[in-house]
């Protein structure tokens, strides 16, 4: 099911921003904790399909003191189990098109990244969390469950068995421990996910686009093949990536010497 054109309303409630090939997509509804309302998430789907060509990463963030509270429960109170369903299924389409666009995707996380939150989340391809950042997935205590993919890719961040804890009991992950849980790959002081992700997105930017596409497109796919489709998936990506103009500039770079090499941090 495709979303719906985004009601004038909601525009502002996504705001984008561009800092050369970066963009840099905000969810502006703070008072309600950047809730998701189905007119934020149709804004969100309009701001990124119509990112300009020039766009090479996307910072995704959250204005307040919190990243996302997840779904706008104050929508659901009306809603029967046909329009349930529907409703679960018109966030499939954006957060999958978030997760296989164009570009890479780094979520900056400060504050409540809860239930639909956490989804959102799940679909960029790198988080920043930072020390104020919590996790949790409240679905379970508002008699709810994930209608945002959050099945799929919760568990591939976190393990089956975690999600299952977390909306049995209400558990709540702090950043420290989230991140070595694996939901997200860099902590950072409170107030420093922001530039932190941005730093990330001008490096994502300086790789050759295929390459980011291959990373993308091809890594959660390979995943989830049987091992003998993965590997003839990778010789493929890698001869079409390789072939690239721009793969044998920079290849060439490095044999004369002028090309970076590889550096301890
Ligand atoms: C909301 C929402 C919301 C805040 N829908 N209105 N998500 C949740 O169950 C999380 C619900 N939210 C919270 O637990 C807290 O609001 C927070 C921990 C995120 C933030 O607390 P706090 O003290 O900063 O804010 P607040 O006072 O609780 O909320 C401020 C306002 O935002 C208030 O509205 P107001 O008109 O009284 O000012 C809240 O009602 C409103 N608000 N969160 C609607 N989520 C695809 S399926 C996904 C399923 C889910 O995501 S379920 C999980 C839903």
């Amino acid at each position: 099911m495709n979303p719906q054109p985004a009601p004038a309303a909601a525009l502002d409630e996504v705001q984008v921003e561009h800092q050369g090939a970066v963009a840099l997509i905000r969810l502006c509804r703070p008072a309600k904790r950047n809730a998701l309302s189905d007119g934020l998430m149709a804004a969100l789907w309009q701001a990124f399909r119509e990112l300009p060509e020039r766009t090479r990463a996307v910072v995704l963030h959250g204005e307040g003191a919190h990243f996302c509270a997840g779904l706008d429960l104050s929508e659901l109170r009306e809603r029967d189990a046909v329009q349930g369903l529907h409703h679960s299924r018109s966030w499939h389409p954006i957060l999958n098109g978030i997760e296989f666009g164009r570009v890479p995707v780094i979520a900056a996380l400060h504050g409540a990244v809860v239930g639909g939150g956490l989804e959102l989340a799940s679909a960029c391809h790198i988080r920043v969390a930072d020390d104020s950042a919590f996790f949790a997935l409240p679905e379970g205590s508002r008699g709810i469950f994930v209608g945002g993919g959050g099945s799929v890719r919760l568990p591939r961040l976190i393990g089956t068995h975690r999600m299952l804890d977390m909306m049995l009991t209400g558990r709540v992950y702090p950043a420290a421990e989230a991140v070595q849980r694996g939901f997200a790959q860099y902590h950072v002081p409170e107030g420093e996910a922001l530039a932190k992700a941005l730093a990330l997105a001008q490096a994502v930017t300086g790789n050759a686009p295929m390459t980011n596409f291959a990373l993308m497109h091809g890594l959660p796919r390979i995943a989830e093949q049987p091992a003998d489709h993965s590997l003839l998936t990778e010789s493929l990506l890698a001869a079409i990536v390789q072939s690239a103009p721009e793969a044998k500039a920079r290849v060439r770079a490095f044999l004369d010497g002028s090309g970076p090499k590889v550096q301890a941090v």
